[in-house]
């Protein structure tokens, strides 16, 4: 079975490559959706995808498919591999990336084999994966499985007051097709850990058989701006210290579930923002993770119980928006189990795990089997400039997405 491996200088060359396109004048890179930065990623992975002879379809939402549909079967169902070639703020250069050019990878390997699938392959690069400037996370593979309208995330309004589709069209990625208008055979997703797992373990692959379940809210917390030096205690409404106790028992509640649920306030902002006035209004991101739906429910309970007692304690008001919300997924078994077979195949370890974080296969689950494939993340760091996966695991991560994909596309 592994008579055939990637080029793993193309691979490891083009995620460096990708990797420099979006650096401020820092050298900090940052493509958020949408954006002049994800432009510039965006053509460039489609100039890779049409120079390997792919064809490459635009959908409304933006999401790529490079599609390779020189098989047996031309009409047949396509095996879909990819992720997302967007990212956070000051981002590392494998989160998406990685996924996205494997996938070409594994179908310029096999083109240059010779070999014909049963089956077309395409290679997806999902619009706005990361959600930082546009909620909810993982939208483009959301609408294109049907789990939100094309128009209403269109019309999202991000967290910088432009909105998604005005800026797809300034970008050049508002497409035609209809989001869905392929629906996968399976979908593999290539990824790297982003947590200490695998590293942990001392094992060079996971084999991913679920993900948890994600809340996102936007909380606006308004009180009173007022003197610093003249205000009694007694007398303050003060939204930064509401903001402060919900940040401690968010701390308390994931302390509380022994670890498996997981609470972050990423984005938290002040007014008037100046040392001698008590803020007069906090605005605050929540995201609350859980692998178990139940546990995460109770998670949002006891926030929003808090919430309440807390507004009434500190004369506050205190306006809750939901930005996500995805219930835990299971993948596909089958496509699982033969992870770990092409691993085993090629004298690869492999362990089956949870998702922390979110990503496409998730969405893509929704209409088509799905499956993820995970490799090691230096130190478990992720969504930060040191996110480090070493080469030999990416090339064995991308080898093995190659004997799936010729599993599950019928390539002998
Ligand atoms: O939020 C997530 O887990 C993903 O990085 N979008
Ligand atoms: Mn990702
Ligand atoms: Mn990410």
């Amino acid at each position: 079975m592994s008579d055939l491996s990637i080029d793993a200088d193309r691979l490891l060359g083009r995620i460096r490559a990708l990797g420099a396109i979006g650096r401020d004048g820092e050298g900090r890179l940052t493509r958020l959706a949408a954006s002049d930065a994800d432009r510039l990623g965006r053509d460039r992975f489609v100039a890779w995808a049409e120079g390997a002879g792919l064809r490459v379809a635009i959908d409304r939402i933006g999401n790529i498919l490079a599609i390779w549909d020189e098989a047996d079967d031309p009409d047949a169902a396509p095996l879909m591999l990819g992720s997302h070639i967007d990212t956070v703020i000051d981002a590392g250069i494998y989160d998406g990336c990685y996924g996205v050019l494997a996938g070409l990878e594994v179908v310029e390997t096999l083109k240059e084999a010779g070999v014909k699938p049963a089956r077309p392959i395409v290679v997806a690069a999902f619009t706005n994966e990361e959600g930082v400037r546009y909620a909810p996370d993982m939208m483009g593979s959301l609408v294109y499985a049907g789990g939100l309208g094309v128009e209403a995330a269109l019309a999202t309004v991000g967290a910088d007051s432009t909105v998604l589709g005005d800026e797809l069209a300034r970008i050049g990625y508002a497409g035609t097709a209809e989001p869905g208008f392929l629906t996968p055979q399976a979908y593999v997703e290539l990824h790297i850990e982003q947590g200490p797992v695998l590293e942990r373990d001392g094992i060079p692959l996971g084999a991913v058989e679920n993900l948890q379940g994600i809340s996102w809210q936007r909380l606006v917390i308004d009180g009173v701006a007022n003197h610093a030096g003249t205000t009694p205690t007694a007398m303050r409404r003060d939204a930064g210290l509401a903001a402060a106790r919900i940040i401690t028992l968010l701390r308390e509640i994931a302390v509380r579930s022994n670890g498996t649920t997981v609470a972050t306030v990423g984005a938290l902002s002040l007014e008037p923002n100046a040392i001698n006035v008590i803020p007069s209004r906090a605005v605050m991101t929540v995201d609350l993770r859980d692998p178990d739906e139940d546990r995460l429910k109770a998670a949002e309970a006891a926030l929003a119980t808090f919430v309440g007692e807390l507004a009434a304690s500190e004369g506050v008001s205190i306006a809750t928006e939901r930005l996500a919300r995805f219930e835990p997924v299971l993948f596909d078994a089958g496509i699982v189990a033969t992870i770990e077979d092409c691993a085993r195949a090629r004298g690869l370890a492999s362990r089956r795990m949870t998702s922390g974080a979110g990503h496409d296969a998730q969405m893509i689950a929704r209409i088509a089997p799905a499956a993820m494939i995970f490799v090691p993340s230096r130190d478990g760091i992720s969504h930060n400039p040191r996110e480090f996966t070493a080469e030999a695991d990416l090339v064995a991560g991308a080898n093995v997405l190659l004997d799936v994909a010729r599993r599950l596309a019928g390539v002998g």
